[in-house]
């Protein structure tokens, strides 16, 4: 069954779970993510970026999603990424997506205002919730951005800026980044931000760059030959702590990334006879899925599917 975030979000925000938003590109992600969440009985949110979208095409990515909700016992939600303007959000919206994030954190307040509300005035209508984000993530988003330019959420503008765009759910900057190297020194959120932030208003809240970049999976990686050497993410508690804070949407792509290249490189490796796409990929897709089966007990989505 396809829902909207809205819904998923506010049972988690309710009950003090979070669930999680994992991006795909191509039929091992949609496998891995939905086999996970029929297993662990989670909810789930299928995340597509515009350039999967260019990658892979709507007309390809859409039926193959459906076809993965039809079979699945589970709520699922079909949640546009980082979009980057009116344009694409109204296109996915008019295919079928039930969610859609509107990302205008490189704007200027009074300009992420007008076209989050825009985006909002076109979905609310057609019962499709819409994600914004204040503040700005450093690292590789839709567009790269440098450490400098990155900006944490203030929480004295989070009431003015959800009041004016009746936007459902607000990503906040306090600390992640997109990307397998968040952190040169010890991970650090800021959690005071954070608890203000939820002080403030009561839109629902999500992380985004909340991969986690487990050593063994970046231990394996370059034991096959990867190159990533200072790779670091977030912390397991951190994470944790983030939802008891009021965190109900928590996105990750990069470690499903490193699952992929990792057991892909491992194959090519140990089994250099191996010519069968189905091979390589298949043991992929499984090490993807154990991968948003471990985050779905992490936030605790696990068994929370009605
Ligand atoms: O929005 N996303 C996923 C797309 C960004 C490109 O990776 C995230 O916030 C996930 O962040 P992470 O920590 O997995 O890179
Ligand atoms: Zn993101």
């Amino acid at each position: 069954m396809l829902v909207t975030n809205k819904e998923l979000q506010s049972d988690a925000t309710a009950n003090g779970y979070a669930v999680g938003a994992f991006n795909i590109s191509n039929l091992e992600t949609v496998l891995a993510i939905t086999e996970a969440a029929e297993e662990e009985k989670s909810p789930v949110i299928i995340a597509v970026t515009g350039s999967t979208i260019k990658y892979a095409g709507l007309d390809f990515i859409i039926p193959m999603v459906k076809t993965a909700v039809k079979k699945a016992s589970v709520p699922m939600t079909l949640h546009l990424d980082h979009g980057a303007d009116l344009e694409i959000c109204s296109k996915c919206i008019n295919a079928g997506f039930t969610s859609v994030m509107i990302d205008g954190s490189h704007l200027n307040f009074e300009e992420n205002i007008s076209l989050t509300k825009s985006v909002v005035d076109f979905a609310h209508p057609k019962g499709v919730s819409v994600e914004a984000e204040l503040g700005r993530l450093s690292g590789v988003e839709e567009t790269t951005v440098e450490e400098k330019d990155a900006i944490l959420t203030d929480p004295d503008a989070v009431k003015e800026f959800v009041e004016r765009t009746g936007v459902d759910a607000l990503a906040v900057a306090i600390g992640t980044s997109h990307g397998a190297y968040k952190f040169k020194a010890e991970p650090k959120l800021d959690f005071e931000r954070l608890k203000d932030i939820r002080k403030k208003s009561d839109v629902l809240l999500v992380l985004h760059g909340a991969s986690g970049v487990p050593v063994e999976i970046v231990e394996k990686a370059n034991k096959y030959g990867a190159e990533l050497g200072k790779a670091k993410g977030v912390p397991n508690e951190a994470i944790q702590k983030a939802i008891s804070l009021g965190i109900s949407k928590v996105n990750i792509d990069t470690d499903l990334r490193l699952a992929f290249v990792a057991a892909t490189r491992e194959i090519f490796t140990i089994s250099p006879k191996v010519f069968d796409p189905r091979k390589i990929l298949g043991p992929a897709k499984e090490a993807m899925k154990e991968v948003v089966k471990g985050k779905m007990r992490l936030f605790g989505s696990n068994l929370k599917a009605p």
